[in-house]
């Protein structure tokens, strides 16, 4: 595949569903162009490519236009998954099945609710009950963890790369509190997430995109 016919991948640096993909297209080895947008100031092209509006979205050199992060997370490792990231899937469907709608349903909810509390118009209670119940997934969390190192297995899979970017964002509503939960596993699974080479490559800076750049940032 030449640059040019590479798909374009648009993307918000902080924007946790934008996060995995890329953390998965990195893992697929495969390369894309970055095209980091301001989610106040999105581009007319963005929009053209995807009426949804939301990060990411991935546009195929056929066309096809990717919007679910989920699904552009699959897309990448179907063509080369090194370290089986997809096998968690296989062998465990009803229960990755079941972890996901948690984490992208009931869990984002409670998080988006406790980080960003002033948005919703919410009082302390209402807060601290949406912490509790994001608190209720980052426990089950913390027990498969005791079971084994990664929430996949024995090694990184598909459902450590879908939820980590949402707990570190959890975290950084009052990390103080967090780092005080009694959950030491959860909290080795975080840190060695956040110390990674993975995760420093996936957080580089880019400027966003504008029609001088072109395709986009080569990633
Ligand atoms: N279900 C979508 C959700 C993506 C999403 O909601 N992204 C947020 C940013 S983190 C967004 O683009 N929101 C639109 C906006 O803020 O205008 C996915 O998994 O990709």
């Amino acid at each position: 595949m030449t640059d040019h016919q590479l798909p374009v991948l648009w993307t918000f640096r902080r924007c946790p569903y934008a996060m995995r993909t890329r953390l998965a297209i990195k893992h697929s080895g495969l390369s894309v162009y970055l095209r980091e947008i301001v989610l106040k100031d999105k581009p007319a092209e963005f929009i053209q490519d995807s009426e949804k509006a939301t990060v990411p979205v991935l546009k195929l050199p056929s066309g096809k236009v990717l919007e679910e992060s989920l699904e552009i997370m699959r897309w990448a490792l179907k063509q080369n998954d090194p370290h089986d990231w997809l096998q968690v899937l296989d062998a465990e469907p009803e229960y990755s099945e079941a972890f996901l709608a948690e984490l992208d349903g009931p869990f984002k909810d409670a998080l988006d609710r406790y980080k960003y509390a002033s948005r919703y118009d919410l009082n302390e209670d209402e807060v601290l009950r949406h912490r509790a119940r994001g608190s209720a997934s980052l426990k089950c969390i913390n027990e498969r963890l005791d079971e084994h190192p990664f929430l996949s297995g024995h090694s990184q899979g598909f459902l450590d790369i879908a939820s980590l970017p949402f707990v570190r964002q959890f975290r950084i509503a009052n990390p103080t509190w967090f780092d005080s939960q009694d959950w030491t596993s959860l909290h080795a699974w975080l840190k060695q997430f956040l110390e990674s080479k993975q995760f420093a490559i996936v957080m580089q800076k880019l400027t966003p995109w504008h029609l001088q750049q072109g395709k986009g940032i080569l990633f």
